[in-house]
């Protein structure tokens, strides 16, 4: 079987809320499961095929309470089909149990940090973003056992090596799925040059999909670069909080809808979410 994506097709991933961001550096952060849902449903009909969800308490900090994840997937699933992806980054208040709770709220993906890192600035500097080889293996084999595809984040070189330790061991399943992330201002994160992403690009395995999120200023130039080079793209708030320099994004649709007016310029249209799950090896919506 041949992987990959039509070139005629971007998979665009909308990343909404994270675990930093939030209302006090941009009010259009999406919080609480209503507002989530709603912004989810505008990136939606803007193009986007795959959500990737970080949850909060009312107090809106991080949460792994699964009710609320339960409570943000079926007002989702209520609304469209697009592909849940939860985050077992998680953020710095959880515990690696916290972190993997969201699995059993049962979504299509969940992010795989492939490696540590160290936060060096914030509230957290100092505390690190764990992610050991036996906890990497502990959360994707909790993926696995209830059918949930890894979405593998790799911040760095080294991190592929990861990757390609996990496909090694069978660990993960064709197409594997890996989202380079650039341009963290955390200590072992590479920068968001063309440089970096062309060659990580290169050292993938073969039957990797790729994902590229640029953090920060470097998120529509890096996702227009990968959208040339044939991969997936993430945009939204999570990452960036500016539509440009100064100014702030009015809302995750936003930014969404620029990276569709970009990908048409380039003669690709954004790919449903049933076809997005065809190309990632997805099953059907679930209930
Ligand atoms: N904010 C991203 C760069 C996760 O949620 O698992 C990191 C992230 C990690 O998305
Ligand atoms: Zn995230």
């Amino acid at each position: 079987m041949d992987y990959g994506i039509p070139a005629d097709r971007v998979v665009i991933t909308v990343a909404q809320t994270g675990a930093i961001t939030n209302k006090s550096l941009n009010p259009n952060v999406p919080e609480q499961p209503e507002e989530i849902a709603d912004s989810a449903y505008e990136c939606f009909n803007q193009g986007a095929a795959i959500v990737h969800i970080h949850a909060r308490d009312p107090q809106g900090e991080n949460t792994s309470e699964l009710s609320v994840f339960e409570d943000i997937h079926s007002r989702i699933r209520d609304k469209c089909d697009l592909i849940i992806q939860d985050s077992t980054g998680g953020g710095p208040n959880l515990t690696q149990e916290q972190r993997i709770n969201c699995l059993n709220a049962k979504p299509d993906m969940a992010s795989l940090n492939m490696g540590s890192l160290m936060r060096v600035a914030g509230p957290y500097k100092g505390v690190p973003f764990s992610n050991m080889p036996e906890e990497i293996d502990w959360f994707v084999e909790q993926m696995v056992q209830r059918g949930i595809k890894p979405e593998m984040e790799a911040y760095s070189h080294s991190m592929i090596q990861e990757v390609r330790r996990l496909i090694k061991e069978g660990r993960v399943q064709k197409p594997y799925y890996v989202n380079i992330v650039l341009g963290m201002r955390y200590q072992g994160a590479e920068p968001a040059t063309p440089d970096t992403l062309t060659s990580m690009v290169r050292s993938l395995p073969p039957d990797t999909i790729f994902n590229c999120t640029g953090v920060g200023s470097a998120q529509t130039p890096l996702a227009t670069m990968a959208m040339v080079m044939g991969g997936c793209v993430r945009v939204g708030l999570e990452d960036n909080i500016y539509y440009a320099k100064g100014e702030l994004a009015q809302s995750n649709a936003q930014l969404v809808a620029r990276v569709v007016r970009i990908a048409r310029e380039l003669g690709k249209e954004p790919a449903t979410p049933a076809e997005a799950r065809q190309y990632l090896g997805l099953q059907a919506q679930k209930a």
